[in-house]
């Protein structure tokens, strides 16, 4: 893009398709003669940009961009242009707004509530703004950043790959690693929301306690709970929920609890002033917040006692904790676009990700595994794991699971959980937990494990969407009530009975093995976006799903969730609500869900005039 040099992408210089097992081969497979090749193609380049005087880009044609997409993709992916072009955001902004509310409906009134000012609470804001919309973001806590602001434990960082972990407004080029610490995440949120001008809008310490929909005039009453208790109650013509699902602590329940003389703290509500050092500390759970904790906090401890219900399944990451080496970072920093290029391919690789790994091949016959590529990524992971604990067999046992890999969430593993494991004074106890004592934990052989200190690293209620908020919709019906636990959207953004009401994050939109939320989350923007054009067109007061629609989709995603490890698993994970049902995850690619949101179809939807609607409706209008 800088020199329009298109010998750098010559065809004998293309990266053979990169194979994703458990890790993907540095620079995406090339041989080190081509590899040669192209280093020395790029070092011309620069020094020729260098010696201009390094101007500023002029932004490349369509084709041009088209053609470098298509040096990377395979030739069958080109239907993913699209949403490689929205990701990689050169030369402008693909997911902005095309139309502002002052152009398609001047002078009528439309307002927005966003509640959540996390990574989706800012990008439905921001989109807000860009269509000169009337919003205003509730956010319980007293910062922006959603679960980057509450998870402050010790070793907190992303585990999906950096670049990729971005909004495709709002990129940085410089990410200090791959895998991100939540301080330079919550930083990014937190210059991201003040940047993007959307900072005054929020109304911090505000809790939004309940949302009804009062049918007479189409629109949702809030009830808003601040800091000091005062309550206020507001009224918006539509709803963008933006509350993430890993964010409500599951706390165990165990027996005793009460007795114990020690503190419990779950790792999502770390207390600032927690000293573990010379502390016996008893380490309840195996994923990935434990897996970031136990390794960070094993110096300062006298004990570490890991209670381990299922071992997880370990994903080699060798550069999981590095920085990004000096001369990545010097590209990042002089190069204009290499940070989006490289953005590109993580998002690229991430189209379709491991899907095919987890895919359930109907005729594979295997106790363990679910098919020939997922016995493969099963095979690779026990290598991984036998090489770790050669010295000790016991460990080894302990760690390995008797699930598919990608039943439940995979863990990036560069060796230090395995080194902790190894320590003389860690312990990993398999042996289920029986409840507490004043003095420590007692499992079920009878043994009472001696501590003074307990973190709970046992997850969140993922499948509580939307909890512990009060909704009701149309005809008086409560959501909770209606899904009964088990909950469904239509794109996992709308719900039948709840006009005008857009979430983020809904039910079974999270991609567990192929990219990451931020993603799934700028498509819901997006389509909600679409949606209140379509009413302010067309003078409609709201829209409501139909049940037609809405049951055709849900069939469509249990079907594919039931071609994937963790459909047909019967393995605990966050990903399946208590009825067994996979509710939260997204079974297909990243293609599918921005094909599906990337248009509004009206055909969708009931149309609500105000003419339509009862006339009073108090009963449902008392907040
Ligand atoms: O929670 P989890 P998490 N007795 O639900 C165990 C994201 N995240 O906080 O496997 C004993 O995965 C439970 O055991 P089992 C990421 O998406 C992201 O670790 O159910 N044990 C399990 O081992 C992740 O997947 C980052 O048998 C009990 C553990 O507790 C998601 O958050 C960082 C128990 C819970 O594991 C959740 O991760 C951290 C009990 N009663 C987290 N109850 C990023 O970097 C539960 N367990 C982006």
């Amino acid at each position: 893009m800088l020199t329009r040099d298109f010998d750098l992408i010559a065809e004998e210089l293309k990266p053979p398709t990169p194979s994703m097992i458990s890790t993907i081969a540095p620079h995406g497979g090339m041989s080190e003669d081509v590899l040669a090749k192209a280093r020395e193609r790029a070092v011309r380049a620069i020094i020729r940009y260098r010696d201009a005087g390094c101007p500023e880009p002029v932004n490349p044609s369509v084709d041009e961009l088209d053609r470098v997409m298509r040096f990377i993709i395979k030739p069958e992916q080109t239907g993913c242009i699209p949403l490689l072009r929205h990701e990689l955001n050169i030369p402008h902004d693909v997911g902005a707004p095309d139309w502002s509310q002052d152009e398609i409906a001047p002078g009528t009134s439309f307002t927005v509530a966003v509640i959540g000012a996390g990574v989706s609470g800012i990008a439905a804001a921001y989109r807000l703004q860009q269509a000169g919309l009337d919003y205003t973001v509730f956010e319980k806590n007293k910062e922006v950043g959603g679960v980057w602001w509450e998870n402050t434990y010790p070793g907190c960082r992303l585990d999906t790959p950096n670049y990729a972990y971005s909004l495709s407004f709002a990129q940085k080029s410089d990410w200090p690693q791959q895998f991100s610490c939540q301080s330079e995440i919550q930083k990014y949120l937190s210059r991201v929301s003040a940047e993007g001008g959307v900072r005054p809008r929020i109304r911090f310490g505000a809790e939004v306690i309940s949302m009804v929909f009062d049918e007479p005039s189409a629109q949702w009453v809030l009830t808003v709970r601040a800091g000091d208790g005062h309550i206020d109650v507001m009224r918006f013509n539509a709803v963008i929920t933006a509350v993430g699902i890993l964010n409500r602590p599951s706390i165990p329940d165990f027996k005793g609890m009460d007795q114990f003389k020690g503190r419990i703290v779950h790792s999502a509500a770390w207390p600032k002033d927690l000293d573990l050092r010379e502390q016996r500390v008893a380490l309840i759970g195996t994923g990935a917040s434990a897996f970031q904790i136990g390794p960070a906090i094993v110096d300062q401890v006298k004990s570490l006692t890991v209670f381990q219900r299922n071992p997880p399944w370990m994903l080699p990451t060798p550069n999981y904790h590095d920085d990004i080496k000096p001369g990545m970072m010097w590209l990042l920093k002089h190069i204009p676009y290499y940070g989006r290029w490289y953005r590109f391919w993580q998002f690229w690789i991430a189209v379709e990700g491991r899907l095919p790994l987890v895919e359930v091949e109907p005729d594979w016959d295997h106790p363990i595994s679910v098919g020939r590529a997922n016995e493969q990524l099963r095979q690779e992971c026990m290598a991984a794991l036998e090489r770790q604990f050669q010295h000790r067999p016991d460990l080894l046992a302990k760690m390995t699971p008797n699930y598919p890999p990608g039943a439940k969430r995979m863990l990036r593993d560069n060796g230090v959980w395995g080194a902790m494991l190894q320590r003389d004074h860690v312990q990993l106890v398999s042996e289920p937990i029986s409840h507490l004592t004043a003095d420590g934990i007692t499992t079920q052989d009878g043994q009472l494990h001696g501590v003074d200190v307990i973190i709970c690293a046992t997850g969140f209620k993922a499948s509580d969407f939307l909890h512990p908020i009060r909704i009701v919709g149309r005809n008086g019906r409560d959501l909770h009530a209606w899904w009964q636990g088990d909950c469904r959207a239509y794109l996992g953004i709308t719900v039948p009975g709840f006009p005008n009401l857009f979430m983020t994050g809904g039910p079974n939109t999270a991609v567990v093995v192929n990219g990451s939320a931020i993603f799934s989350s700028e498509c819901q923007v997006e389509y909600s976006l679409k949606a209140i054009k379509y009413l302010l067109e067309n003078q409609i007061a709201a829209i409501d799903c139909r049940m037609e629609p809405f049951d055709r989709y849900n069939q469509y995603i249990d079907k594919g969730n039931l071609t994937k490890a963790w459909g047909v698993a019967r393995t605990n994970s966050w990903y399946k609500n208590s009825k067994g049902r996979a509710s939260q995850t997204w079974p297909f690619g990243l293609l599918d869900y921005w094909e599906i949101t990337s248009r509004f179809n009206s055909n969708d939807y009931e149309k609500l005039t105000t003419a339509d609607l009862p006339e009073k409706n108090s009963a449902m209008c008392e907040a």
